[in-house]
């Protein structure tokens, strides 16, 4: 499985996350993260495996977010700066969050399968979010990175083709998607 494409979350702030999933993946999403900030463990587990069905007879890529001891019911976890070292490799994939290139550098030397990268714009979605990066700072570590880069932060459906001129192999859009009224329709205008 590849990190590639639209890269959609399944954001707990936003509904219910299986509901929400279920619908990234009928919108064309390629790679799918279940995002549920404050659930315990054991909910975010039961809302893993309701999803995992859907995510694997479309070969989308399911991911968790914050919780790498969860690895093992979904293909792979995605973390931030403060969560702790990545899973084994043999377990999954393993993405870690930056925000600048000595963290991409830190990312690519611990061994992460990809990087998400941001804020490229500025958002309300991401608690203590940092100050906007912008195109350049995400098209100089789409070039620096050895694997593949996930942007996210602020993406929209009219600033997707800047995005993806930058090479970025993937992009990560939570409220432009989840805040539409028909979140599979905004995900296939994302795609
Ligand atoms: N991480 P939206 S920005 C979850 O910079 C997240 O690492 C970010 O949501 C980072 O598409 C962000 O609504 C929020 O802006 C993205």
């Amino acid at each position: 499985m590849v990190i590639a494409g639209l890269y959609g979350i399944a954001d707990a702030g936003f509904g219910d996350p299986v509901a929400l999933g279920r619908a990234l993946v009928l919108g064309g999403a390629r790679v799918l993260q279940l995002r549920c900030k404050g659930w315990p463990e054991a909910r975010v587990a039961e809302a893993a495996r309701a999803l995992k069905p859907c995510c694997a007879a479309a070969g989308v890529a399911l991911l968790i977010n914050d919780h790498p001891q969860l690895i093992g019911i979904a293909d792979g976890v995605h973390l931030g700066q403060g969560d702790g070292p990545l899973p084994d490799r043999a377990l999954g994939l393993r993405g870690r969050s930056t925000h600048d290139l000595d963290q991409l550098a830190a990312a690519v030397a611990e061994g992460a399968d990809y990087v998400g990268f941001g804020p490229v714009f500025g958002t309300t979605t991401k608690e203590g979010a940092l100050p906007p990066r912008g195109l350049d700072a995400l098209a100089a570590v789409v070039a620096a990175s050895t694997v593949p880069v996930a942007a996210i932060g602020g993406i929209t459906p009219a600033r997707l083709p800047a995005v993806k001129a930058t090479g970025a192999a993937s992009w990560a859009i939570i409220s432009a998607i989840l805040g539409a009224p028909d979140p599979a329709a905004a995900a296939r205008a994302c795609r």
